[in-house]
């Protein structure tokens, strides 16, 4: 987009005057804010409105992505960057006398996600608009994103994350495209004049879903996407149906939060309720949109492709069949034909406890004529399959099985697609968790290995490098990221790699003075930083960091002098605030780090930070300052994981199990270029058949792990006695469930290697810009592009990139 600097600062000052009454120079952060923001929206909004004309004039068919998270974090720099105006403001700004960066930090992070799945929803609407292509999101707007966290005396404590509280400059919200979401009652079928059975409703609830519209911007292209937030209401009429304060309260509330629970399925009510009401908003604005340019519902196959993130939106396939049964007068064969061509799904997880299932009792409650048509569907796999396989097969697949509906098995069994997010966890889908599925329908299985957005998480997140790589190699890779490739031509190049280092070095400096702004601990840009970022859970295993950590204390504390090279760790993490082993996970880390940033005995060798509250603007802090990426899950549990492409792209150096894509990274770098450790899936798979691990017999065998062990509960880590305890017992009376204690050792060597590495500094600088030069194999634009091609059938309307360069 071509906007001079005058006109910008004209545009600015107006909007300035138009929104406060106030002249620039006596304008607060946030009024400039607020007023750029608008600025800003203003300029992209014909490209939005042309994007949208130009969909509906072609008729191109269109993709819909549902996800009950998104977790986009701030939009204002990103914004600016696609449209081509970054420099163009920043330098104005400037002339004002105006820091970009500091109006940047009034923005809000826009944190409706809890992690890996809700950034990888917005990694992609960035790609898809990036890439010229024709696909929206369709989500929830809650009032609270996901909490704050802090820690008091070392405990996470969880805050309101009230994000709408200065207003939302991004969003518009479009009273005119409400529909209503119908609940609860009787309904019972009858005959209607034509001889059809349709359902009659006695005593529904009705919720009034408003959409909220966010424009996606995508990278000097001129293609503006949309993100639709549902919003729910209760409507005039219906004031005085809602008998009770509570129920009234219940349902507007019903999209006030986010559920903060990641991989643990906890069986809410108001979760379910959640899940049908944007579903049913979403899914009734697609067919209302498609019906107004005259598309025959038997042909809406060809113009829209809904994508279920996740099960969390599967209740898409028993919406559609309601409307194209009950409203649109289809037969059920018909109706579910268009709604398995419409229909895909990704799943992300293969921890048992995270599959969604619901009892029978909540959904007849919650929404009866869904599940209806969910038993009916159930009816007729079992019929259908009978007839084909065996009954125990049938049994183990059906929808609804001990009083419960199993929602993967609707989304597989109502979708042409469902894929997993790296190869090895989509193996282990077809192989393993999944397989029955695979039996009955082979063709549908496939892999979509997750990415990221290299826009977000290198061009904007780490400004020194994105410079440099102009300089080096052109600016190219800005739009193909591929041609980061170009960058191993300098691998032998001393002073290239210095000039990388020296952009590494600022990152470090930047963090380090995060660190002490925030802590209070000073840490040494000098020092390795050694980072492991990502929700806290038992099975990405920050218990095994922290259980080096305290080996490499121990040496230290028995020799002082020992030769270790000086590391910070760096944690970011949240725990659900459900998840009480997490929390004690929390706890002792921070009670580690106390006692080993305030030992001076060890001559500030060692240095542990926990930074609270890790959201995307703090990632975009930290990870191009990591030197090292810890990516330490139990083989077979990370389906992918995003964070170690991310850190990778940055430079940092991984160390990793052979879990989810740390294989993939593994492939395409080299085994010389990572620090690749413990049991394989294979070898985790075979424990489980074999039952003969024994953590108990690892402790007794080895002292060093007997000594790290027993300091969680002979006092030697203070204030932990709870949860010393409770970490000690989970290792040795309940047999460490995720085999941290077998995977101590190699872990130990592989971090030595890491070591001696560091201390090799043109060899660390040479793997370092290897990590980098083949992370553009990484990028969501091209896992979107896959997508696209793949399973929903969408091409491009707009070029990559054909806008002018800035
Ligand atoms: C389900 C039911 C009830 C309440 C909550 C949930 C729920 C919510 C969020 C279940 C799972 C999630 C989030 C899962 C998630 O983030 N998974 C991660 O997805 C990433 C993107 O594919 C992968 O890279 C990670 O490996 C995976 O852990």
């Amino acid at each position: 987009m071509k906007i001079t600097k005058e006109q910008f600062k004209k545009d600015f000052k107006r909007r300035v005057r138009e929104k406060f009454a106030n002249e620039v120079e006596e304008s607060s952060s946030d009024e400039l804010f607020a007023s750029l923001g608008s600025v800003i929206q203003a300029y992209y909004s014909n490209a939005w409105k042309d994007t949208r004309k130009d969909t509906r004039a072609s008729q191109c068919k269109q993709a819909y992505y549902f996800s009950i998270e998104f977790l986009p974090g701030k939009m204002l720099k990103s914004n600016l960057l696609n449209m081509g105006l970054l420099d163009t403001v920043r330098d104005s700004l400037k002339e004002m006398n105006i820091d970009l960066e500091e109006l940047c930090n009034v923005e809000k992070d826009m944190a409706l996600g809890n992690g890996g799945l809700g950034r990888l929803a917005s990694c992609f609407m960035d790609s898809i608009a990036s890439c010229g292509l024709p696909g929206n999101g369709n989500g929830i707007r809650y009032d609270y994103g996901l909490f704050k966290q802090k820690f008091v005396d070392g405990n996470q404590v969880e805050l309101p994350d009230e994000w709408l509280r200065e207003g939302n400059v991004w969003e518009v919200r479009k009273a005119s495209k409400a529909v209503n979401v119908n609940y609860g009652g009787h309904v019972y079928l009858k005959e209607n004049e034509r001889g059809q059975l349709k359902p009659v409703y006695e005593n529904q609830q009705v919720l009034r879903a408003v959409p909220y519209d966010t424009g996606m911007l995508g990278y000097h292209n001129n293609m503006v996407n949309t993100l639709r937030l549902w919003s729910a209401e209760i409507p005039e009429f219906e004031e005085n149906r809602y008998q009770s304060i509570e129920e009234r309260r219940d349902f507007r509330d019903l999209t006030s939060v986010l559920y903060p629970d990641d991989s643990n399925y906890e069986g809410r009510l108001m979760r379910l309720v959640q899940e049908y009401f944007f579903v049913s908003a979403g899914i009734q604005s697609i067919i209302l949109s498609q019906k107004k340019t005259g598309v025959a519902m038997l042909d809406l196959a060809n113009y829209v492709a809904i994508h279920i993130n996740d099960t969390h939106p599967a209740l898409c396939v028993a919406e559609m069949m309601r409307i194209l049964v009950d409203e649109e007068d289809l037969s059920w064969e018909k109706a579910w034909n268009v709604t398995v061509k419409t229909m895909s799904y990704t799943n992300h997880t293969i921890m048992a406890e995270a599959l969604e299932k619901w009892p029978v009792s909540m959904l007849q409650e919650v929404i009866p004529r869904l599940y209806q048509i969910i038993e009916e569907i159930d009816r007729r796999f079992v019929e259908e399959m009978s007839l084909l396989v065996d009954s125990e097969l049938v049994e183990r697949t059906r929808i609804i099985k001990d009083g419960q509906v199993h929602m993967a098995h609707l989304a597989i069994i109502g979708s042409h697609s469902t894929n997993g997010v790296a190869k090895l966890h989509s193996d282990l889908l077809k192989g393993v968790v999944l397989h029955d599925f695979y039996l009955l329908y082979p063709e549908r299985f496939n892999n979509k290995t997750n990415g990221i957005a290299q826009r977000r998480w290198l061009q904007l997140a780490n400004e020194p490098l994105a410079n440099l790589l102009d300089q080096t190699i052109g600016t190219s890779w800005r739009k193909e990221a591929n041609d980061l490739h170009l960058l191993m031509n300098y691998k032998d190049d001393s002073k290239v790699l210095q000039q990388i280092a020296d952009t590494k070095y600022t990152n470090k400096v930047r963090l380090a003075e995060y660190i002490l702004k925030t802590t209070g601990i000073d840490v040494s840009p000098d020092a390795i930083f050694d980072v492991q970022i990502k929700r806290l859970h038992a099975y990405k295993r920050q218990l095994l960091n922290l259980l080096h950590i305290l080996k490499l204390y121990f040496e230290l504390k028995d020799n002082p002098e020992a030769d270790i090279y000086p590391r910070v760790f760096i944690f970011g993490a949240k725990a659900a605030p459900s998840y009480t082993y997490a929390k004690h996970i929390i706890k002792c880390i921070n009670e580690v780090a106390n006692m080993i940033n305030a030992d001076e005995a060890i001559q500030g060798k060692l240095k542990i930070v926990f930074l609270e509250n890790y959201n995307v603007s703090l990632a975009e802090l930290i990870i191009p300052a990591a030197d090292v990426s810890e990516q330490i899950s139990l083989a077979s549990k990370e389906a992918s994981g995003t964070s170690n492409m991310k850190l990778m792209l940055d430079g940092a150096v991984t160390i990793a199990t052979l879990d989810g894509a740390n294989i993939e990274i593994r492939d395409i770098v080299g085994d010389d270029n990572i620090a690749i450790f413990g049991l394989t899936e294979e070898e985790v798979y075979r424990y489980y058949e074999t039952q003969n691990y024994s953590a108990l017999k690892i402790y007794e065998n080895d002292p060093v792990i007997q000594r790290i062990l027993n300091a969680f509960i002979d006092g030697t880590i203070p204030n932990i006695k709870v949860e010393g305890q409770e970490i000690f017992d989970s290792l040795i009376r309940y047999n460490d469930e995720y085999f941290v204690l077998r995977d101590f050792q190699s872990y130990v060597d592989a971090q030595k290697s890491i070591e001696t590495l560091y201390r090799d500094k043109p060899r660390w600088q040479k793997v370092s810009l290897i990590n980098t030069a083949h992370a553009g194999h990484f990028s969501s634009d091209y896992t979107v592009q896959r997508y696209a091609e793949d399973i929903w059938q969408i091409e491009p309307i707009r070029k990559v990139g054909n806008d002018s360069e800035q």
